[in-house]
C-alpha cells in the first residue's frame, strides 16, 4: 500500500524531465496515486503525453492558466474523468517576463511585468482553486504550491518574482481559511535552487548553486525527488493536521546564518 493508494492527483506545472512538477509525479505514481497532468501549449503536449504513458496512460489536458476559459474547461473534462471527485491539485507554476529578472530591481520593474508575474504566479493559484471546489468538497485533498525563499529576502534578479512568491505565500493562508471548512488543506514547499528550464534562463545560475551549496547545512543543493518525496507527505493523511504552512525543502539554507571558515 503507497501513501496515496487510492487518490487521484492534478499534477499542474510539467515541461521536462527536470521539472519540479515531475519530481512530485514520479512521488505521487510511486505511492500509488492516480494522475493527471496538464500541459501549457502544444510545444509542450507531445512530451507531457510521454510522461503520462509511463503513469499507467494518466489523462492529459492543456490549460494555460493566464485564461480562465482554459481552466473552466480543464475541470469540465476533469469532472468528466473523475465523475465523482478527485483529492490533491499541485500547482508548480511560476512566470514573470525574462526582462523582469535581469537587473536591479527598481530599475528593470515595470507595471506590465508586476502584472504578468502575479497574475501567473499567485493569481493562478485561486484560479485553480475556484475551478477543482466543487470536485474537491468532502475529500480531505489538498492542493499544494511551490515557493521561494525570495519572497522573503531580497535575491539578486529574482525581482518581482519574490514579490509575488509573497503574495502566493499569503495566498496559501487565505485559501487554507477559506478551504479548511470543507475539509480541503492548501500549502506550500519553499524549494531550494534547481536546474531546471525555468531556472536555465537564469544568468549565472551554476554560480548561484554552488554559492548556496557551501552556506546550505547539509552543504549540497537539494533535488526533485526530495520536493516529490515532501509533497507526497503534505497531500497524504499523514498531514491530515497541516494546513496554510509552508514547509521548507531546502537542505537547511534559510535558517543559517554567517557561516565560519571549519564549515568550508
Ligand atoms: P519548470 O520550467 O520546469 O516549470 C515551470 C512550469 O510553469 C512549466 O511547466 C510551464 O509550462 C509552467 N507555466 C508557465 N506559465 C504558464 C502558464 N501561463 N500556464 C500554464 N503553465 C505555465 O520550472 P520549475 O523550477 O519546476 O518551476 C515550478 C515551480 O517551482 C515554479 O512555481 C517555481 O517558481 C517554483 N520553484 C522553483 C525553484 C527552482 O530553483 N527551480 C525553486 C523554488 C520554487
Ligand atoms: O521561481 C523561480 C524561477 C521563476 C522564473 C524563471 C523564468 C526564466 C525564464 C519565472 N519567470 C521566468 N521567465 C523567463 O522568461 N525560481 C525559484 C528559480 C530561480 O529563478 C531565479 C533565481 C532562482 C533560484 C532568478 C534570479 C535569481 C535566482
Amino acid at each position: 500500500m503507497g501513501l496515496l493508494s487510492g487518490k487521484r492527483a492534478l499534477v499542474i506545472g510539467i515541461a521536462s524531465k527536470l521539472s519540479i512538477a515531475k519530481g512530485i509525479a514520479d512521488a505521487f505514481h510511486r505511492e500509488g496515486a492516480e494522475l493527471a497532468l496538464t500541459y501549457q501549449n502544444d510545444k509542450l503536449q507531445k512530451r507531457v503525453e510521454g510522461f503520462a504513458a509511463e503513469y499507467n496512460n494518466a489523462l492529459t489536458l492543456p490549460c494555460d492558466v493566464a485564461s480562465d476559459v482554459q481552466i473552466q474547461a480543464l475541470f469540465e473534462r476533469l469532472g468528466e474523468h473523475w465523475s465523482d471527485g478527485f483529492d490533491i491539485l499541485v500547482h508548480a507554476v511560476g512566470f514573470a517576463p525574462g526582462d523582469q529578472l535581469d537587473g536591479n530591481f527598481v530599475d528593470v520593474t515595470t507595471r506590465e511585468g508586476f502584472a504578468i508575474a502575479h497574475d501567473i504566479s499567485s493569481y493562478s493559484f485561486v484560479a485553480l482553486a475556484k475551478g477543482a471546489r466543487e470536485l474537491m468538497r468532502g475529500r480531505n485533498g489538498s492542493l499544494l504550491t511551490l515557493t521561494y525563499l525570495g519572497s522573503e529576502r531580497a535575491i539578486t534578479n529574482y525581482n518581482v518574482m519574490g514579490l509575488a512568491k509573497a503574495s502566493l505565500e499569503a495566498n496559501t493562508r487565505y485559501m487554507a481559511a477559506s478551504l479548511g471548512p470543507e475539509g480541503t488543506r492548501v500549502n506550500a514547499i519553499s524549494a531550494g535552487p534547481i536546474r531546471t528550464l525555468a531556472a536555465s534562463g537564469i544568468k549565472s545560475f551554476r554560480k548561484m548553486l554552488a554559492e548556496s551549496a557551501r552556506q546550505t547545512p547539509l552543504q549540497r543543493t537539494v533535488t526533485i525527488e526530495e520536493v516529490g518525496n515532501a509533497a507526497t507527505f503534505l497531500c497524504s493523511d499523514w498531514a491530515s493536521g497541516i494546513t496554510g504552512e509552508i514547509l521548507y525543502v531546502d537542505g537547511g539554507f534559510n535558517i543559517s546564518g554567517m557561516r565560519g571558515d571549519d564549515s568550508e
